[in-house]
């Protein structure tokens, strides 16, 4: 019957890319490429919207070295708020007066000594009840052979000739302030020489440690946060928080319930907003009209059983291809999610359209992701687990694969499972391994730039055979390798 003429769905292990000719090396090609519609990355690399994977930990590191964290929303809206808190303020070249540790012009020396003993911190502004900056004080104006008494005041201690800087400073300014005056921190103040925040060297040198962070135009880490379509306030305090792109989270949103909630999202704020996930043509015509990008992916997880409990599904390297077929005709950037367990995977993601990659299982091991180290017969692990595992599903609020919290736990039709995941150290090595091998993969094709690659990048089709030389076959591995192990 013509229900038994199906259409043939790939995946990465299909399929590999064909080399061409090449002038380009590696480690010159470029990755840098779009989320969404107006939220560029150096390198196309997000880390998952999971609860044992994206944190502020974790974005703050995905989006210092180049890629970008999607907070995951097993949280209450407050923590929510205080995790994007935390990334937006982690490198912030200013510190907001809030921040900023002061010293009362009426504390004496030694009080003043202790509170930045207690903030940790190597000096204060010294300001009155006005929030005016009368001085500055440091660590270094009150050691004991500057013959400083500890019960004098600290206006009598404190450098009152303060060298401050308006609000609209910039990095390099700040710096060459700071060298002139031999100085470690410029208050910057408003017209009314108001305190409005704090530069230091300590903060400045930390951002220039992170060339390829990146940051919003204000100089502070962009990150991703995962959404309900159903909860408007999260949406919306999200958006207030900062951050620069709203995930709408859904399992298959190819539905008109989430159609419309997404939409109305997307209405309300001003923060992109990335539909997914979808794995079908007819789904990404439905969310280009109002969608900045769209994120693929059913089934395809590690974690996920959505495939063998519901019978349904699209191998990852065709929901790829078929939703970029649409989005790239009208200029929304896609998002292939789940299911990348090498370099190779990420980059043949890209090959078939993807302008980013999300994973999970990849980065569930390093120090950044939430949860703690357990150790198994002598090895170290993380815990990993789907979203729409009952571990995941009872610790939150998560809708995504569920519509009421059931009673019991046998009430629960899970669509993934909990894991556990090897430790693997920072993060920064992992994301290394993983771009690096994603250059490699433009150096046989011979492209120096993502769009450049998804232009020219061909596949070819391989067989079960094909699959088994590709791995490493008829030997015993003795030393692993930093991005391979067999499995
Ligand atoms: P992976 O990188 O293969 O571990 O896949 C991660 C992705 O799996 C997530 O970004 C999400 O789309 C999907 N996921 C998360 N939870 C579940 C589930 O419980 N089924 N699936």
């Amino acid at each position: 019957s013509s229900k038994l003429e199906v259409p043939e769905a790939l995946t990465f292990d299909d399929v590999l890319l064909r080399p061409k000719e090449s002038r380009v090396e590696p480690d010159e090609a470029d990755l840098t490429s779009n989320v969404s519609k107006s939220v560029e990355v150096s390198v196309p690399i997000l880390s998952a919207a999971m609860d044992t994977v994206t944190e502020s930990d974790m974005a703050i590191a995905m989006a210092r070295h180049g890629g970008l964290g999607v907070l995951h929303r097993n949280m209450t809206i407050d923590q929510m708020v205080e995790e994007i808190d935390r990334v937006k303020s982690a490198d912030e070249l200013i510190i907001p007066h809030e921040a900023v540790v002061t010293a009362d012009p009426e504390m004496t020396v030694r009080e003043v000594d202790e509170v930045m003993a207690r903030e940790g911190v190597g000096g204060a502004p010294v300001v009155n009840t006005n929030g005016e900056v009368l001085g500055i004080i440091s660590s270094t104006d009150i050691r004991p052979h500057l013959e400083v008494n500890e019960d004098d005041q600290v206006t009598e201690a404190m450098t009152d000739e303060v060298v401050t800087a308006d609000e609209d400073v910039e990095a390099r300014e700040a710096f060459e302030l700071m060298y002139e005056h031999k100085i470690e921190r410029v208050p910057v103040v408003d017209d009314e020489n108001l305190l409005v925040g704090l530069v230091t060297m300590q903060g400045i040198l930390q951002r220039r440690e992170y060339g390829e962070a990146v940051r919003d135009e204000e100089g502070r880490l962009r990150l991703g946060v995962a959404v309900s379509p159903f909860e408007m306030d999260r949406a919306e305090a999200a958006d207030e928080a900062g951050a620069d792109i709203l995930f709408i989270d859904t399992a298959h949103a190819h539905n008109r319930n989430v159609i419309d909630g997404a939409k109305e999202i997307e209405s309300a704020v001003e923060a992109d907003v990335v539909v997914g996930n979808v794995g079908t043509r007819e789904a990404a015509a439905e969310l280009v009209d109002f969608a900045d990008g769209i994120k693929v992916g059913i089934g395809p997880g590690s974690i996920c059983t959505t495939r063998v409990v519901s019978g349904a599904g699209m191998p990852q390297i065709t929901a790829v291809s078929q939703v970029a077929d649409v989005a790239s005709e009208h200029g929304v950037p896609v998002i292939a999610d789940g299911g990348i367990r090498y370099s190779g995977d990420a980059i043949k993601a890209v090959a078939a359209g993807a302008d980013a990659v999300m994973l999970g299982s990849y980065f569930a091991g390093t120090e950044e992701a939430p949860g703690r180290v357990v150790t198994m017969n002598g090895k170290k692990y993380k815990q990993y687990r789907g979203m729409g595992s009952v571990g995941a599903m009872k610790s939150g609020d998560s809708d995504r694969y569920l519509k009421e919290e059931p009673e019991e736990d046998d009430e629960y039709v899970p669509e993934g499972v909990e894991a556990a995941t090897p430790y693997k150290g920072p993060l920064k090595s992992e994301l290394h391994q993983l771009a690096g091998g994603m250059q490699s993969g433009m150096g046989y094709v011979g492209a120096a730039t993502i769009p450049e690659f998804k232009e020219r990048s061909e596949f070819v089709r391989i067989s079960p055979a094909g699959q088994a030389e590709s791995h490493a076959h008829d030997v015993v591995i003795t030393d692993e390798a930093p991005n391979y192990s067999p499995n």
